[in-house]
């Protein structure tokens, strides 16, 4: 193999088309100042890069949940640690409290994905989300929730207690969790009927992480 293509990170003598692309010109932008651009995958938007090099605040190539929690945050909209580690416990193959720019860029996608449900399911624009938008929402999540537990969700979820309804942090959180616990239990109804055999120590195993997260 040609050592000269096997050079990380690229060098200026390299071909045209190698990402990031060769700095030559002050106008570049993100500034050239870091190798974090060179790690993700060809063609993720810029936008992406830029709020990843933002959100690193200690610079270490990695975001973690305090990191990641701040940035996220702003006047208008705070993210709960709970909220933010349960976006990260889909990347339980790694430490799932610090993500690098590969599990960042399918965040970002999971966070617009979000918002997206959240806006078109919060019909009435109230800024939270009722018992029928809950319940249309759940089902565009693959979730058909019966309605006691609907009803639950909403006791637990609406913070404000005076069934208003529940608003966009907890919306995630309730979504993450009702999704990841009904896929669990799919996995145990090979049958699809709607009824699965757990043995108590699969039930702790599945039940455990979404509660502890
Ligand atoms: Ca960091
Ligand atoms: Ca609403």
């Amino acid at each position: 193999m040609a050592a000269k293509q096997c050079v990380y990170p690229p060098t200026q003598e390299e071909p045209s088309d190698v990402y990031p692309p060769p700095q030559s010109s002050s106008d570049v932008y993100p500034p050239p100042t870091s190798k974090i651009q060179a790690l993700f995958a060809r063609g993720t938007d810029p936008e992406i890069i830029r709020a990843f090099e933002a959100y690193d605040e200690d610079g270490n190539g990695s975001i973690d949940d305090e990191e990641l929690q701040k940035a996220l945050s702003t006047a208008d909209l705070s993210y709960s640690i709970r909220t933010v580690r349960l976006l990260m416990f889909k990347f339980n193959n790694i430490n799932c409290t610090r993500i690098g720019p590969k599990e960042f860029t399918t965040l970002w996608h999971d966070l617009q994905a979000w918002r997206s449900i959240f806006e078109k399911f919060d019909r009435d624009r109230s800024g939270t989300i009722d018992n029928m938008e809950l319940r249309d929402a759940l089902r565009q999540l693959g979730c058909a929730v019966p309605q006691p537990v609907l009803q639950l969700l909403l006791t637990k979820y609406d913070r404000t207690g005076e069934d208003i309804g529940i608003d966009y942090d907890s919306f995630i959180e309730c979504g993450l969790i009702v999704k990841g616990l009904t896929q669990k239990f799919k996995e145990k109804d090979k049958r699809r009927t709607g009824t699965a055999t757990l043995t108590y120590e699969e039930f702790m195993l599945t039940v455990l992480p979404f509660i502890v997260a």
